[in-house]
């Protein structure tokens, strides 16, 4: 059996992978997380005592990094601060975690000479004009906007250096916007579904015709799986499954879905430096290692989404309040 440590595996991706891997493989895992506001103990309700095991920690600890990378064969590394409006008003988190974090784990791989694989994100890449024919593909430039994305490509290319100058046994992926089951509040999908349950506006950021390319995150964890199984030291894979979309397109099919009125959202201030537009090729990932997305029916699976945040009440309430108040505070911060 596999002894697979999942950092950020109380997160929104970190716990669908554990699932997935539970579900999909005879494999043990720890999970190591800080437990910051993004992670909620509810979603691992349900999983094996037996196969899952918490340890409440920081990635930065480099000693318990080192005790816990020793005592397994795969790291597949989740955890990080991962909210772009979050990095604009407390970067120094973003530093910590996303950077000294990664490095702290890269250090104990090296000196236990454990397989590492990187989760990362499309934002690497930096932005698309609406009208650009191409899509990022594994050898698009760096060229990252926000302090949370910066810190990304910062783990990425501390990731590829260790690869080179150390021959550590490491892959990376870089995906597109995920939604799915227990996704924090903050994020858009989420936030706008639970505005609507609680009878308050949808926001949407300026005038909403930035694209994400959504990817449902079950068939985020398929991916990561097949990566770690199969995928080819030092190398970089993209996931995505073609999900572009705007975000008023978003915005008017969850409404629509909700049985509310399509314009029944308010515009708000713009997010300074907003991406404009992400794509993902993920041909390589598809043609090599013969990886394909199951959930690519986006309002199917927005359908599927609303109703588990209707009957997942208890999940989000007790953060719900709180990020609000956060928002309403970053809007007077930028006013
Ligand atoms: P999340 O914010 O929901 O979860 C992050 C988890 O990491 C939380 O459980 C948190 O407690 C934990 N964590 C934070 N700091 C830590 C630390 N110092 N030590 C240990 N644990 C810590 O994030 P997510 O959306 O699940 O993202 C997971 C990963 O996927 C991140 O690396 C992110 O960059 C990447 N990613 C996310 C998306 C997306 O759409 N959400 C897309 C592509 C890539
Ligand atoms: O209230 C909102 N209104 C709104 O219009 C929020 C919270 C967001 N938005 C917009 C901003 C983006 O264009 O929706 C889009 C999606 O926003 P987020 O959910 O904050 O995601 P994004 O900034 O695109 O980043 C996400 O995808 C890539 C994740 O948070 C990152 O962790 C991941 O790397």
């Amino acid at each position: 059996m596999n002894r697979i440590l999942v950092t950020g595996g109380a997160g929104f991706i970190g716990v669908n992978y554990v699932h997935h891997m539970i579900e999909h493989s005879d494999s043990a895992i720890t999970i190591l997380d800080k437990m910051t506001y993004a992670a909620n103990r509810l979603s691992l309700e349900g999983l094996p005592g037996n196969r899952v095991k918490l340890v409440v920690g920081d990635i930065a600890d480099a000693a318990l990094v080192d005790e816990l990378v020793a005592m397994h064969g795969v790291v597949v590394h989740f955890a990080a601060e991962s909210h772009n409006d979050n990095s604009l008003h407390d970067p120094g988190v973003f530093v910590r975690t996303n950077v000294v974090g990664t490095f702290e784990l890269l250090e104990a791989v090296r000196r236990h000479n454990v397989r590492f694989h990187h989760i990362s994100t499309d934002e690497v890449y930096g932005d698309l004009a609406l009208d650009d024919p191409q899509r990022f593909t594994e050898t698009t430039p760096y060229n990252p906007s926000s302090p949370y994305s910066s810190t990304k490509a910062s783990s990425d290319l501390l990731v590829r250096a260790w690869v080179r100058s150390f021959g550590i046994n490491a892959t990376l992926s870089n995906c597109s916007n995920n939604y799915g089951p227990f996704q924090h509040v903050e994020k858009f999908i989420p936030r706008q579904i639970t505005n609507v349950l609680i009878g308050e506006t949808p926001k949407l950021y300026g005038d909403g015709t930035n694209v994400r390319d959504w990817i449902h995150v079950r068939d985020h964890s398929s991916a990561v799986q097949r990566i770690v199984e199969k995928g080819q030291a030092g190398r970089t894979y993209l996931i995505g499954a073609d999900g572009e979309c705007n975000n008023v397109e978003v915005l008017k099919m969850i409404l629509r879905l909700m049985g509310e009125p399509e314009n029944a959202f308010e515009h708000v201030l713009d997010r300074p430096g907003h991406d404009l537009r992400y794509a993902i090729d993920s041909t390589a990932l598809r043609t090599e290692l013969g990886w394909v997305p199951e959930y690519t029916d986006i309002e199917r699976g927005l359908a599927q989404t609303i109703d588990w945040y209707r009957s997942n009440q208890a999940w989000w309430e007790p953060s719900k309040a709180n990020t609000e108040r956060r928002y309403a505070q970053q809007l007077r911060n930028a006013s």
